[in-house]
């Protein structure tokens, strides 16, 4: 099956490589990887893509799996002469192996080429076995308004603050003149099978969702669209999205997150939704909200058990 994935960073790549096995042992795999770029930011003259940057390290084989982002074995030469100088942020180490990437990445900007060209090139270094589409070529940097009213860059926020100041709102400027890469509706269009990786819903998925016309994209496909819930037993795995969700009004737990993607039916996205077997007790009410739910062991704990996972959300599109 023609598989299309919507991803954030960590949760999504993990679950990316337990796809990309199960659909090598399938035939013909394709997938297409639609990668948040909400995330992106400018930093000492470079342009950063951390979610997309941490789909292409953990698809090459490496990224720094304890960390969860930037490149396995890096050092930090130039990250500390630039704190030296004081440029960039002190609180945001920059790798001398990433801030090659970094570097390529902004020098071909610079020549012209799109952010979709971009990544296309640096996904030529490695086997991926899949491709990675950014959401959009428009810079949509998400901020974050406190209750306060204070406005900073996501990245500030969860990297500097660790989520810890109240926010209010989640703004994505220039998202309402966003429009989806090149493939990206098209990618969904003639996908067989969506996926919603078991990713951050509110900074990672919502910015995907919110780039005009993928949300059209979505409820007009043939494809099924199934989703995984990045939350078990009411708690975030790793990460900060339980604050990221009570922002926006959504408990956390798996049922709250399918509700506020919606049954496809219903005005909504989702035609199935995997929960985590401690979560089983939320089948049935998801099933009178539209959404047929199914329990699942859902840790990622290593590249079988992610495998595991993708062949569950497969056989619930019916493959
Ligand atoms: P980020 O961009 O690096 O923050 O990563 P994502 O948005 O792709 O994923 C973050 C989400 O992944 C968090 O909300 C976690 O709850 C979820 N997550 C992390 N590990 C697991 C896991 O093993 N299983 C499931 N179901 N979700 C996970
Ligand atoms: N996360 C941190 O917590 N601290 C860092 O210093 C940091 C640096 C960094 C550099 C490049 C990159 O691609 C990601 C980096 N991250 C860092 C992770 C990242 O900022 C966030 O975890 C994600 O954007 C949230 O999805
Ligand atoms: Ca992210």
């Amino acid at each position: 099956p023609r598989v299309v994935l919507l991803a954030g960073g960590v949760g999504g790549s993990r679950f990316a490589l337990g796809l990309r096995d199960a659909l090598e042992r399938r035939d013909a795999p394709q997938a297409t990887i639609i990668a948040n770029t909400g995330d992106d930011l400018w930093l000492s003259g470079v342009r950063l893509q951390p979610d997309v940057d941490s789909m292409l390290y953990a698809l090459a084989g490496v990224n720094d799996t304890v960390r969860g982002w930037g490149r396995a074995g890096d050092s930090e030469r130039v990250g500390e002469e630039l704190q030296a100088w004081g440029a960039g942020w002190p609180w945001f180490t920059l790798g001398d192996l990433d801030l090659g990437t970094h570097l390529a990445r902004t020098g071909w900007l610079r020549d012209g080429l799109t952010p979709t060209q971009v990544i296309e090139r640096l996904s030529r270094r490695w086997p991926l076995g899949v491709s990675i589409l950014p959401m959009t070529d428009d810079e949509v940097d998400t901020h974050v308004v406190l209750t306060d009213g204070t406005r900073m860059h996501f990245q500030e926020w969860w990297t500097r603050h660790r989520a810890a100041l109240p926010p209010a709102e989640f703004v994505s400027p220039g998202i309402a003149s966003a429009t989806p890469a090149p493939g990206v509706a098209e990618a969904i269009s003639s996908a067989d099978v969506v996926m919603f990786a078991p990713s951050n819903p509110v900074v990672s998925i919502g910015p995907i969702l919110a780039v005009p016309g993928v949300r059209d994209a979505l409820r007009a496909t043939g494809a099924r669209v199934v989703g995984i819930s990045p939350i078990i037993g009411g708690r975030v795995v790793r990460g900060m999205a339980d604050v990221c969700l009570t922002a926006i009004g959504v408990e956390t737990s798996a049922v709250a997150v399918a509700r506020h993607y919606g049954a496809r039916d219903r005005g909504g996205l989702l035609d199935a939704w995997l929960v985590a077997e401690d979560d089983a007790a939320g089948v049935a009410e998801l099933a009178q909200s539209g959404i047929g739910a199914s329990a699942v062991p859902l840790l990622m704990s290593d590249a079988a058990a992610s495998a595991a996972i993708a062949d569950a959300a497969l056989a619930a599109a019916g493959f």
